[in-house]
């Protein structure tokens, strides 16, 4: 045997310099235990978790090492959804678009309920989303707008909403929200940077894979026109915000007459990016407010009743009465900012992250929706 070995050259090699095999191998052990000594520690910790996984399989031999193999799984666990073929199109109603329309709701009024009930789009391809602050408004919005959303589907396949969601926020609000009170200027950065979280929360937990189109839709714009989802879906731009104005009883004529409501529909001005450029780094803009007179022209102001209502003008600010977005443009990453963010937050502060994210932003001067006559 002895004879045998040593005729073999390698044994022979082997006996002569031990160190030139053993050091390699060694060495590979070592490294070997380092990496994967520590992964394997994470693959038995999962007999917690909902579903049966099999545990990683280790050692030299193993196949597959780092497959994870799925058991016992109910069915359609796996949804996949292919985000090139999700279309937002100008004939959204025919293409069956999916809409989700968000409302922030401190308060519920029926007229809102009303006019959302008999929007003609397919009801079937409309999801609601409402967050409802954690105040005793909150409590009252709430309970109204359960009763509401029970009634409504209950009813026939017509009317139902595909989903409904209502979140209640987790994130402070104001509590007196009488209007002289919530828009006093020097509340206007905590009032709008709370709005902007309770928005961002809601988007965020609501939007799904199937959402083509966003419409951001206030609980105090009571009168839309029914077919408001089609007239602004014609339009195709990522970002379309609608005229808001007010009813009200003229006095000195007494009779019925309209005014504009929201200032947060604007166009840049030299004088608003003098204004900003001369703020500290967290210091913001808030639109309509003479003690800050940016000079910027306000869609508000670009109402003519006798003109098309299909004008369109790019703006740089939006307001959130009545603003339908492309879901692509809140996918993409603009959201509400509550911080300063070009001088600019909630939906003013969206409207600049869309646009610096390369999308357009227009209005519709003579394209009306009312907000309540507090
Ligand atoms: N979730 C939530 N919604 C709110 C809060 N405050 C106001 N809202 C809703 O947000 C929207 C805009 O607020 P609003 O006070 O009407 O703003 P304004 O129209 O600019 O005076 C409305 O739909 C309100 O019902 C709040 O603290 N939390
Ligand atoms: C894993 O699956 C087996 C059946 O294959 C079942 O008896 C067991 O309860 C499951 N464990 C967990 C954690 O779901
Ligand atoms: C409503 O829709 C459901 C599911 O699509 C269907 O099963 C049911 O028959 C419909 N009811 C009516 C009254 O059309
Ligand atoms: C919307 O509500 C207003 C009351 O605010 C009402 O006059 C109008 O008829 C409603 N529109 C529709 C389409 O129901
Ligand atoms: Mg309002």
């Amino acid at each position: 045997m002895q004879i045998l070995y040593s005729k073999n050259p390698y044994v022979r090699y082997i006996r002569r310099k031990p160190l030139s095999v053993i050091a390699p191998i060694s060495v590979l052990l070592v490294l070997y235990f380092f990496f994967f000594s520590s992964s394997s520690s994470s693959s038995s910790s999962s007999s917690g978790s909902k579903y049966n996984y099999s545990k990683k399989s280790r050692g030299w031999f193993a196949k597959n090492r780092d497959s994870v193999v799925l058991k016992n799984l109910p069915k359609n666990h796996i949804s996949h959804y292919d985000l090139n073929i999700l279309s937002t199109s100008s004939d959204a109603l025919a293409k069956k678009e999916e809409i989700l329309i968000l409302t922030p709701m401190s308060k519920f009024l029926p007229q809102y309920w009303e006019n959302l009930s008999k929007l003609t789009y397919d009801h079937s391809l409309i999801s609601l989303g409402f967050i409802v602050p954690r105040n005793e408004d909150g409590d009252i919005a709430l309970k109204n707008l359960e009763a509401a959303v029970k009634k409504t589907q209950s009813l026939d396949n017509k009317s139902k909403f595909k989903k409904v969601t209502i979140l209640r926020q987790d994130s402070s609000s104001l509590d007196s929200q009488l209007e002289k009170d919530r828009h006093a200027l020097k509340v206007q950065k905590e009032r709008r940077s709370m709005m902007a979280l309770a928005r961002n929360s809601l988007v965020f937990t609501t939007i799904s894979p199937t959402t083509s189109w966003v419409l951001w839709l206030d609980a105090d714009i009571i009168e839309t026109p029914a077919t408001l989802l089609q007239d602004l879906t014609l339009h195709n731009k990522p970002v379309l915000s609608c005229n808001v104005y007010q009813r009200y009883v003229d006095e000195s004529s007494g009779s019925n007459s309209i005014r504009p409501y929201d200032f947060n529909n604007w166009v840049e001005s030299e004088e608003g990016l003098k204004i900003a450029a001369g703020l500290q780094e967290d210091e913001i803009i808030v639109e309509g407010y003479a003690e800050m007179a940016t000079y910027r022209p306000l869609m508000a102001h670009f109402y003519d009743a006798n003109g098309d209502k299909n004008t369109e003008m790019a703006l740089d600010g939006v307001g959130g009465g009545s603003v339908l977005v492309k879901a692509d443009v809140h996918r993409d990453g603009a959201m509400f900012p509550s911080f300063p963010f070009y001088h600019l937050i909630e939906t003013e502060g969206f409207a600049k992250m869309a646009k610096r994210l390369g999308y357009e932003v227009f209005g519709l001067p003579n394209y009306l929706v009312y907000h309540y006559n507090e």
